[in-house]
């Protein structure tokens, strides 16, 4: 079971169609629905946190790191813009990604995703339909640790793809908040002129959350701009990373692997075509 992790008093995950369920999950689309963010604070309890964060400590090593610089939308320049458009604002970009391989299925962090549960329940939160919520088939990026050292973060930008689930487990020692603005855009409407206000520092819309080691988060991000801030100190922030996709079968490009994680297996090159590139923009 899994009540040595999560604390399935507060978050009866493993309890579907009970009222407390139901009220959890109706709590959550509320949350979702109004700003695209939902947390659920002390997901994982002390004593869990304890295997988490030795489980970490432990791969940390493993990570791969990469950098790039990237505008808010992940896309190439256009000089046809105007010099201080959105598009052509680029800042520096590392990641240091713990491959998935390295978590293995009777550790912590794996055990919480392939928790039969736990699918279900993130589904439910997000309203998504069963037949379009699946785990990553990807060996290299299904559940992943994103480090995070002193000095870096992750500049202001919309996610690519439509949901996001992580949870924190270890912060630095100053900075590392996560900063958004929900609904910045919309399908219909980039709001360049507001995306620009953002990144030249206009605070008026921004929400800043300090999330605490344990804490689960659910974040809709291609509509709403977001950054990590920078994190300072000789402490390292670890977040687990939950990869859900649409489709079965859905698994990383072969390129797109090797400059995240620094290398493909077989796999990637099997499953090429039946890809989700845009994973973790
Ligand atoms: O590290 C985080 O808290 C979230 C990072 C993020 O925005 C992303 O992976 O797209
Ligand atoms: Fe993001």
């Amino acid at each position: 079971m899994i009540h040595d992790l999560i604390d399935l008093g507060r978050y009866p995950i493993d309890c579907p169609g009970s009222r407390a369920y139901d009220q959890l999950i109706a709590d959550l689309r509320r949350e979702l629905d109004k700003d695209g963010c939902a947390v659920l604070p002390g997901f994982v309890h002390v004593d869990g946190l304890t295997q988490l964060l030795a489980e970490a400590d432990a791969v940390a090593g493993q990570a791969h790191r990469s950098f790039n610089r990237t505008n808010a939308y992940f896309s190439q320049d256009n000089p046809e813009l105007e010099r201080n458009h959105p598009v052509r604002r680029f800042f520096d970009r590392s990641n240091a990604f713990v491959p998935a391989d390295n978590f293995r299925k009777a550790g912590p962090l794996r055990r919480i995703y392939e928790f039969e549960g736990f699918l279900p329940f993130i589904r439910a939160a997000l309203d998504e339909p069963e037949d379009r919520f699946f785990r990553y088939d990807d060996p290299l990026a299904d559940v992943i640790i994103n480090l995070v050292e002193d000095g870096q973060g992750f500049p202001w930008h919309f996610d690519t793809n439509n949901f996001t689930v992580t949870l924190a487990i270890q912060n630095g020692e100053e900075g590392g908040a996560f900063e958004y603005v929900p609904n910045l855009r919309s399908s219909e409407d980039e709001n360049f002129a507001s995306v620009a206000s953002v990144l030249d520092g206009n605070r008026a819309r921004v929400r800043t959350l300090e999330l605490q080691p344990g804490d689960l988060q659910i974040f809709k991000g291609r509509y709403s701009l977001h950054r990590v801030a920078p994190v300072k100190g000789a402490r390292r922030r670890y977040v687990g990373i939950f990869s859900f996709v649409e489709a079965q079968g859905m698994c990383g490009g072969v390129e797109r692997t090797k400059q995240l994680y620094g290398r493909v297996l077989p796999h990637h090159h099997a499953r090429a075509g039946l890809r989700k590139d845009e994973l973790l923009d």
